[in-house]
């Protein structure tokens, strides 16, 4: 079966690129533009028709690459036109007239192209990420993974363990003095040392699944400090309603931000007080949630304010950054205790002070965070098979391996299961759907 798809955004466009995979490419490709010296690795100038009424379609370029040297592995072939609905949709009627050749699946492209071997799980996934990329730091991580950075680790880890699991199953196999004394000595170094290695890659603070996924950002604070104002200024809309009246937000509003290349969720909630209110005081109980389940606190406050409320204070820690509103009303923000905390001076209304905000937001995170080892897990899926690997060789590091060879080998062998699972050497069919159904189709 060969497969198409427009690989380009939909809408009118200057250039539409669209792409064939499979082993008539070739010669769909000679009927679609009546030549025969079609060449490859090369810019084809040409003419496309429609082979059931030989009227022309467009003219354009056709980019020719032989399997294997090509992105699928297969013969592929790349139709760039103009990028108009009306000769995409042609194009893509004619593509779907020809024998064996159907629309592909969302992320077939990249699907056929890790079944060929032409990159792992892990780098298809990136591919994934850096399609949806949509700030620096998703930019700068998916390339990391494209490139194999983690990948080549994953890899020599699992090369350590088979290795080790070679010299027990050899031990299992052979008669005592036929390996030398201290082979399980050195087996249980190699072990102890991979063990150190995922631990160090799972005790990252989810750091890649934040870049993945955005870091969540709470605003807390007194009614009417200005907290759906911020919100509003930083995601340049109205998401929330701002009014002079006191406890305006009840329910948590997020909305997704770039801040200078940070992905953010950046949540406002509702203003602390004391209230009797059973709506206002759910909303209340939602955002102090929010506020313990955030990478990083805003804590806003009126300057104008003699002092910062009670219930407030008791939700400050030394993470949180103190924002005092309204600096166009009062330049004295009231004194506090609170010294250890950046504090910054700001006004929503006259634009004040924002980018000192928003420059320290951004050093709090990148203190917090980016001190991170460099291979970072981007995926849920990923933690998943490291903590699995992890707790066989913990399972191995328990047992006597003189008495309980045998079982100790299966530990090992689980364990080293697991961690091939991350880039796609075993166990694969059952995660390859739910990995390229997020693609796009084209890709
Ligand atoms: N003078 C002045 N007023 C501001 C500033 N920022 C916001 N306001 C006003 O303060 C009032 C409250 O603003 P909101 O953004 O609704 O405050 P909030 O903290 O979300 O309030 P609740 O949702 O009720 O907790 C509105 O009338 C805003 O226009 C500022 O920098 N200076
Ligand atoms: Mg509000």
């Amino acid at each position: 079966m060969n497969i198409f798809a427009l690989s380009t955004g939909k809408g009118p466009s200057g250039i539409a690129i669209l792409r064939l995979s499979g082993k008539d490419s070739l010669q769909i490709s000679k009927l679609i533009t009546k030549k025969n010296d079609i060449k490859s690795k090369e810019v084809n100038l040409c003419k496309f028709y429609d082979p059931s009424n030989g009227k022309m379609i467009d003219e354009g370029l056709l980019l020719w690459s032989p399997g294997p040297n090509s992105y699928t592995g297969e013969d592929l072939a790349e139709f760039h036109t103009h990028g108009s609905n009306a000769v995409v949709s042609c194009f893509l009627r004619v593509l779907g007239e020809q024998e064996n050749c159907r629309l592909a699946e969302p992320g077939e492209f990249t699907k056929i192209a890790f079944q060929n071997n032409k990159m792992d799980l892990v780098e298809a996934e990136s591919i994934g990420d850096l399609i949806h990329a949509e700030t620096e730091l998703q930019r700068q991580q998916a390339i990391k993974l494209i490139q194999g950075n983690a990948s080549n680790h994953y890899n020599s880890l699992r090369e350590k363990l088979v290795k080790s699991l070679s010299y027990i199953e050899a031990k299992i196999d052979f008669a005592e003095d036929d390996l030398p004394e201290n082979v399980l000595k050195e087996v249980q170094a190699s072990i102890k040392h991979v063990h150190k290695n995922i631990k160090q890659i799972l005790e990252d603070q989810k750091i890649g699944e934040k870049i993945r996924d955005g870091f969540r950002i709470s605003i807390i604070g007194d009614v009417n400090a200005g907290k759906s104002s911020l919100l509003n200024l930083l995601s340049k809309r109205e998401a929330a309603i701002v009014s002079e009246q006191e406890g305006t937000t009840r329910d948590v509003i997020e909305t997704y931000l770039n801040i200078d290349g940070y992905p953010v969720i950046l949540a406002d909630t509702a203003g602390i007080r004391k209230v009797k209110n059973k709506v206002e005081k759910e909303g209340i109980k939602r955002a102090i949630k929010k506020a313990k389940d955030a990478d990083l606190t805003l804590v806003m406050v009126d300057a104008s304010k003699k002092t910062i409320n009670k219930d407030l204070k008791k939700l400050i820690n030394e993470d949180c950054i103190l924002v005092f509103n309204k600096s166009d009303l009062s330049k004295k923000p009231p004194k506090n205790e609170f010294t250890k905390n950046n504090q910054i001076l700001i006004s929503v209304k006259k634009n004040k002070n924002i980018d000192s905000l928003i420059k320290t937001i951004k050093e709090k995170l990148s203190k917090k965070f980016m001190k991170a080892n460099s291979i970072l897990v981007t995926r849920e899926r990923h933690r998943a098979k490291l903590n699995a690997a992890l707790k066989e060789i913990e399972k191995f590091l328990k047992k006597d391996q003189k008495k309980e060879i045998e079982t100790a080998a299966e530990d090992l062998r689980l364990a080293t299961r697991h961690l091939g699972g991350i880039v796609g050497k075993v166990d694969v069919e059952e995660i390859l759907g739910s990995i390229f159904q997020d693609f796009c189709i084209g890709k």
